[in-house]
């Protein structure tokens, strides 16, 4: 056994990836008081989840009254704030709540964000329904390609990865240049989220594509440490855990952030800087 550096780089794998969707459409603020939701608290988790090792941000932003919103004066003004306090990518949600209409939801990119979530199938969602038929999905995509936002297609079930082949079939590839995915597992209703369906679903993905991978509630570890060992990137933060262990609220994003960076870093996967990551991305630096 060799232990020379040389070696030791080789055998280390690709950096790691680690977005940080921090707010969510679904919790309740008064039931999880460490949910960031103002503009000050975004900013604030930003700064401590790319301190704690995170390259790119999942947005979801909140009204007066902490209620999810698609407000474009606030997406703008987010984007904006979000730009000059850090430097991790911007990714707003075009998923919203499940009650946003499809009009607010493709007007999202007006707000003019690095990069923006796609969801490609509609899913049971709990006791809702995530509505994304076939003509918003393609509608939301050329808008990504005439605007310049990098997608990150979110793919919640098979039936998702099946539509991704098709879009990119008919409509090419996205602004950017490259594919990356993220499978939203643990959904009810969607995927579940463990090792097995992981490794069935990324050996479905479009060749060439990357992909991040992150689990709803108790799924969240199980996936993390699939996603690592199957050579993918991470997704992790409040809006799809809010219990750290057992009985354990979470804290704050950045703890969530900092336990996949440790991780990661144990798996030789230690995480990717912002830059690597708009590299590997393609997503332009707007600072
Ligand atoms: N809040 C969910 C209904 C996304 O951000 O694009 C959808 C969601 C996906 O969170
Ligand atoms: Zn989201």
């Amino acid at each position: 056994m060799t232990t020379d550096s040389a070696a030791t780089a080789k055998a280390a794998g690709p950096a790691t990836l680690i977005t940080v969707a921090s707010t969510g459409a679904e919790s309740e603020k008064s039931a999880v008081p460490a949910l960031p939701v103002t503009l000050d608290e975004l900013v604030t988790t930003a700064k401590e989840c790319s301190a704690a090792g995170a390259a790119m941000i999942h947005v979801h932003i909140r009204d007066a009254d902490a209620q999810p919103t698609l407000d474009p004066g606030r997406l703008r003004d987010t984007v904006q704030a979000l730009r000059d306090g850090s430097d991790l990518i911007v990714q707003l949600s075009t998923g919203g709540a499940v009650t946003d209409p499809y009009d607010q939801r493709l007007a999202v990119l007006d707000a003019r964000p690095d990069g923006c979530s796609l969801t490609c199938g509609t899913v049971n969602f709990g006791d809702a329904v995530f509505l994304n038929p076939w003509g918003f999905i393609k509608e939301l995509y050329v808008r990504t390609q005439e605007y310049g936002v990098v997608p990150e297609f979110e793919l919640f079930d098979f039936g998702h990865i099946a539509t991704l082949h098709r879009l990119l079939a008919e409509l090419g590839p996205p602004a950017g240049g490259h594919v990356h995915c993220d499978l939203v597992m643990g959904v009810p209703g969607g995927m579940p989220g463990n090792a097995a369906t992981l490794v069935q679903a990324v050996g479905a993905l479009p060749a060439g594509a990357t992909w991040s991978a992150t689990g709803i509630g108790r799924t969240s570890l199980p996936v993390l440490l699939a996603a690592l060992s199957a050579g993918g990137h991470l997704r992790v933060g409040m809006e799809d855990t809010v219990t750290f262990a057992r009985g354990r609220a979470v804290r704050s994003n950045a703890e969530l952030v900092a336990r996949a960076a440790a991780i990661a870093e144990l798996a030789q996967r230690p995480a990717m800087s912002p830059a690597a990551a708009r590299s590997l991305l393609g997503v332009p630096d707007h600072h």
